[in-house]
């Protein structure tokens, strides 16, 4: 389990306690990246693997965390074709690595349309 995972089930203080670790504040990026992670372990753990995306997991977060960044978000074809775009591997879900090239194209077009107001 990565530190951020358990950084979001808030084990991460209990993990450090005893251990000399420097505590530094974080920065407004780490903490929108930190929050990114958050975001996908709120959706990828309510079933099966906790770290992957089933595609209605997929399909729950981008209902609720992305209408206004993508179109057609309660549209079933719309997110069979999404899901098979993210899911490079073809086994049937979407890790955090792969759930991240729909968050740099979001990203992207965010930046994009901040340039066209
Ligand atoms: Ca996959």
């Amino acid at each position: 389990m990565s530190i951020s995972f358990l950084h979001s089930l808030g084990l991460v203080e209990f993990l450090l306690m005893g251990s000399e670790c420097e505590v530094r504040e974080m920065t407004k990026l780490e903490d929108h990246l930190e929050g990114i992670i958050n975001i996908f372990h709120q959706y990828s753990i309510r079933v099966g693997h906790y770290d992957t995306l089933s595609k209605r997991e997929l399909m729950q977060l981008i209902t609720k965390e992305l209408p206004n960044a993508l179109k057609n978000t309660k549209d079933q074809p719309s997110i069979d074709k999404v899901f098979q775009e993210l899911d490079a591997d073809k086994d049937g879900q979407v890790t955090f690595e792969e759930f991240i090239v729909l968050v740099s194209r979001v990203l992207k077009t965010a930046h994009e349309a901040i340039h066209q107001e």
